[in-house]
């Protein structure tokens, strides 16, 4: 696979993002969702932030509190036997390995904008901010669907009842209209297709089941984008492939003459993530045509592969143009970057079934 990463790569960095507030550090600018509009492409950057610490034997972990509108903030010390943190993305409690207790950074979505993909400004302020007691730990790795003029974007809602999926919608990426909850926790990595097909829209989404099943991709269909039904399993893991450990769906779903292309995420089960291909049918999005059996994109350079939380690469948007797919992708949970791939040579390197 032939993969251009732009020069200017990693486009955007921490370093580029004022934090929301003087007593806060950016520590990653990633997992972006991608639109055009007005001429320009837009980078619904995650932004994560912490507090700012002078010990550091001491983590801080912030919560949003919905009564109040403001942000609480928990300390932790490095050498309290109680928690678990060997993930720095997590505070867990010590020999509990299941879920988290609080994240060690509060995520909301901002801005940035450019007119060739390759220069970024970003926006002063948060665009869409935790809002209530589904999202007092963050949101997260968002995505945007464009159905005509409105832009419809959705991300990981995450607060101690569980990740669930949330969607917000707009026309300016001014204002903003809330729609809650669209898929109750465990879900992520929800993706709305960007047109009716056969009078129904579709979504991929990434449920975690538990008593049996796994972290895997599944398709439901609605008829007016907030209540999903029909829901079908639709792409398992790999054992011993790049993709055997957990997937999602990564970019908005590309409509090609051969299929409906997505550029879904697959991780081992020691967290190195890639990025790779499936093909489903034009008429029925529930038929897998076809898949790539090596990563289309894998952590390889070193914004990729060291960051603070290394080797990752996890894309939730690209722009095509003619043959040429610009896959923005979030580095190593820190920083965003840019590669061009063939579409030809992408749907070429498949394995139909
Ligand atoms: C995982 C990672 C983190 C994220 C949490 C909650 O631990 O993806 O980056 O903050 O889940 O969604």
């Amino acid at each position: 696979m032939n993969v251009y990463r732009y020069e200017e790569n990693p486009v955007v960095t921490p370093f580029d993002v004022k934090p929301h507030r003087p007593d806060f550090e950016v520590i990653g600018a990633f997992n972006a969702g991608i639109a055009k509009y007005n001429n320009e492409i837009i980078m619904l950057l995650r932004v994560a932030e912490r507090p700012l610490s002078e010990d550091s034997n001491i983590v801080k972990a912030p919560i949003y509190k919905p009564e109040t509108n403001e942000l609480e903030i928990l300390e932790f010390r490095l050498d309290d036997p109680i928690y678990d943190f060997a993930d720095p993305r997590v505070i867990r409690v010590a020999g509990d390995q299941k879920g988290f207790k609080y994240l060690t950074s509060l995520s909301y979505l901002r801005i940035a904008r450019s007119k060739d993909g390759h220069q970024f400004t970003i926006d002063e302020n948060p665009f869409v901010y935790p809002s209530n007691e589904l999202e007092t730990f963050g949101i997260e790795d968002p995505r945007i669907t464009q159905i005509e003029d409105t832009y419809y974007i959705y991300f990981s809602a995450v607060s101690p009842v569980g990740v669930g999926e949330s969607m917000v919608s707009t026309k300016d990426f001014v204002t903003t209209e809330h729609h809650g909850m669209i898929f109750a926790p465990e879900n992520k990595d929800v993706l709305i297709f960007p047109e009716k097909i056969n009078g129904k829209y579709y979504a991929l989404h990434r449920p975690v089941p538990k008593s049996t099943g796994a972290p895997e991709i599944w398709i439901a269909e609605s008829t007016n984008l907030l209540h999903w039904g029909n829901h079908k399993h639709l792409l398992g893991l790999r054992e011993g492939m790049w993709d055997s450990g957990r997937m999602g769906g990564g970019a908005v779903p590309i409509k090609t003459e051969k299929g409906w292309l997505e550029l879904y995420h697959g991780a081992t089960t020691d967290h190195r993530y890639c990025m790779g291909a499936v093909l489903l049918d034009l008429e029925d999005p529930t038929k897998v045509i076809a898949r790539s059996d090596q990563p289309i994109l894998e952590p390889e350079a070193e914004y990729e592969v060291e960051g603070f939380f290394g080797n990752v690469v996890f894309s939730c948007g690209a722009i095509v143009e003619e043959d040429v797919v610009k896959m923005f992708y979030g580095v190593a949970d820190t920083s965003m970057a840019c590669a061009e791939l063939s579409l030809k040579e992408i749907l070429d390197s498949m394995t139909y079934l």
